[in-house]
C-alpha cells in the first residue's frame, strides 16, 4: 500500500469546522491520462477528465437487461434479502429503497462487476487495479421512491470509511429507462474538481440515517449555489442498459419519484488499490463492510 501522503488527505478536512470551505482537487481524475488505453476512446476519456462524467449508451443488451431486471425483482421480494441488514428500506414506506453489497448477494451481478465492460473501464479511469468499495441497487419505485439530496460521494467516504483520495469511480447501470421525470442522476459538471467540506460532526453509526436521507455530509446552499452557477446541472438520462460513470467528488443528487416509473439502478463503485480505505478522517469508527469494503483483493 503506497505511504499515505498526509498533505492531500488533510486538504479534504470536513465536519470539522464551524464553516464550509471550497478545496480544489489535486488529484487528476483520469490517473491513467486521456490516452489509456481500453473501451473508453480518448474523447470519452477526456469528457470525462472535463466533466466528472461519462456516458455509455449501450453497455448492456436488451437480453443482459431482462436478466439483471428479473434478478432485481427476485431480489427486491426475498423474505431473507428483505431481513437483511443490507437492505434499506425507503423511510415513507415499507418498499425496498437499496441493496448493499449485492455483488456478494447475487452471483448474476457479481459477474457483471468483473465484466471487462464494467471493471474494465473502472481500470481504464483509475490507472490501476481495482477492488470494489461498494455495490448497490437503488431501486427509486414508482410512487414515492425517495430521493438523494446534492452531495459528494468521495466527501462521506473519506470522511465516514477513511478513503484517502478521490480516486474512486461509481458505474451507474440504468435497468429502467432514466427520465428527466423519474428521478434520473443529477451532476454538476466541473463540480469534480472541488472539494466541499461539511458543517457537522458524523454522529455514531451515521449510516443507520444517512442511507435513508442523508443530513450530516451535505454540502451548504452556499456553496451548492456557487457550484451549480459556475457548473449547470445535467440531468443524466438514459434507456435501460446505458450506463453512468462519475468520479467519487462529483457533486450529484436526485429527485424523488412521484411517476409510476421505477428508476432502478445498479451501482459498483471501484476504489483504486493504491487508494485503499485507512481510519475514517471524521467519524467516531468505520462504516460496516458491507456499506464500505475492508478486503482490497483486486476484481
Ligand atoms: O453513503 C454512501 O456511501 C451512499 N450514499 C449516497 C447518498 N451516495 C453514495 C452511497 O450510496
Ligand atoms: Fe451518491
Amino acid at each position: 500500500m503506497t505511504t499515505l501522503d498526509t498533505q492531500t488527505t488533510d486538504r479534504y478536512r470536513t465536519r470539522v469546522a464551524d464553516r464550509p470551505a471550497l478545496v480544489e482537487r489535486v488529484e487528476p481524475t483520469v490517473h491513467g491520462g486521456v490516452d489509456a488505453p481500453g473501451l473508453l476512446g480518448r474523447d470519452e476519456l477526456a469528457a470525462h477528465d472535463r466533466d466528472g462524467f461519462v456516458t455509455v449508451p449501450e453497455l448492456l443488451t436488451a437480453s443482459e437487461v431482462a436478466t439483471y431486471s428479473a434478478e432485481l425483482d427476485r431480489l427486491a421480494t426475498d423474505p431473507t434479502v428483505r431481513a437483511d441488514e443490507r437492505t434499506v428500506v425507503e423511510k415513507s414506506s415499507q418498499q425496498v429503497r437499496s441493496i448493499f453489497e449485492v455483488h456478494r448477494i447475487s452471483e448474476a451481478v457479481a459477474a457483471l462487476v468483473a465484466d471487462e465492460r464494467v471493471a474494465g473501464r473502472a481500470r481504464q479511469i483509475l490507472g490501476s487495479d481495482v477492488y470494489v468499495h461498494q455495490s448497490r441497487i437503488n431501486y427509486k419505485p414508482g410512487f414515492g421512491g425517495g430521493g438523494f439530496y446534492w452531495h459528494s460521494d468521495f466527501e462521506t467516504w473519506h470522511a465516514e470509511d477513511g478513503m484517502p483520495a478521490p480516486r474512486a469511480v461509481s458505474t451507474s447501470i440504468a435497468l429502467t429507462e432514466n427520465f428527466t421525470h423519474n428521478g434520473c442522476l443529477m451532476i454538476m459538471p466541473g463540480s469534480h474538481r472541488t472539494f466541499v467540506s461539511c458543517v457537522g460532526e458524523t454522529p455514531a453509526e451515521h449510516y443507520r440515517e444517512s442511507l435513508r436521507e442523508q443530513e450530516i455530509g451535505t454540502p451548504d446552499p452556499d456553496s451548492l449555489t456557487t457550484l451549480a452557477d459556475r457548473h449547470g446541472i445535467a440531468m443524466l438520462t438514459g434507456p435501460a442498459g446505458s450506463a453512468t460513470l462519475f468520479d467519487s467528488n462529483c457533486m450529484h443528487g436526485s429527485g424523488s419519484n412521484i411517476t409510476p416509473y421505477s428508476r432502478s439502478n445498479i451501482f459498483v463503485v471501484f476504489n483504486s488499490v493504491e487508494n485503499a480505505l485507512v481510519e475514517p478522517f471524521a467519524a467516531p469508527a468505520p462504516r460496516p463492510s458491507y456499506i464500505a469494503a475492508r478486503e482490497f483483493t483486486p476484481v
